[in-house]
């Protein structure tokens, strides 16, 4: 399970979007090549009247060389034959922040205290990832308990991003916004 081939990544079993709406505040990052999001990062999922998963999110952000400022974002969700991984559709509030289509896998989620999620951008010719990055995200602004780091360490060795990882903090950057 450790070949680290992007087919071979297994995903949340039964993934149940409803029970995954809600805040989401992400407390650890793999960055993609030329990241974007910072820190900050809150995400806010929903299923509309039709059934689809959508979500805003923010975090703090530095466009055009040095300008610091709170990205506010939008996504879309496209469902694929397996329930936990979609096609994300996204894009900000201004014109001059990212957008995007990116795959958005759910890895694993209790749905109450964590949740790791993975998106492979580029695929290498050998079949491992060559750009993607990994949300680790919490109900609680304060991190995740104790009791999940464990399940979240093994997870981030699934998906062959463990060590690459950098902690996400929360100061209120985007709170006023
Ligand atoms: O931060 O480097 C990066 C890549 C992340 C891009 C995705 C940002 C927008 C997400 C919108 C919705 C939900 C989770």
């Amino acid at each position: 399970q450790h070949d680290c081939q992007v087919s071979n990544i297994q995903v949340m079993q039964n993934f149940d979007r409803s029970r995954y709406t809600g805040r989401w505040y992400a407390v650890a990052k793999k960055d993609p090549v030329g990241l974007f999001l910072l820190d900050n990062v809150v995400a806010q999922f929903s299923v509309d009247e039709s059934g689809k998963m959508t979500a805003t999110a923010h975090g703090r952000v530095i466009i055009l060389n040095n300008w610091e400022m709170c990205a506010n974002m939008f996504g879309t969700f496209e469902d694929t034959p397996d329930p936990a991984k979609f096609k994300m559709r996204y894009w900000g509030a201004a014109s001059y922040l990212q957008t995007g289509n990116d795959d958005h896998w759910v890895i694993d989620t209790d749905y109450d205290n964590y949740a790791i999620h993975y998106s492979c951008r580029e695929v290498d010719l050998d079949g491992t990832c060559l750009d993607g990055y990994s949300f680790i995200f919490s109900r609680h602004p304060t991190g995740l308990r104790p009791e999940d780091q464990k399940i979240v360490t093994n997870k981030k060795k699934d998906i062959c991003f463990l060590g690459k990882y950098r902690r996400v903090g929360h100061t209120g950057f985007c709170e006023s916004s």
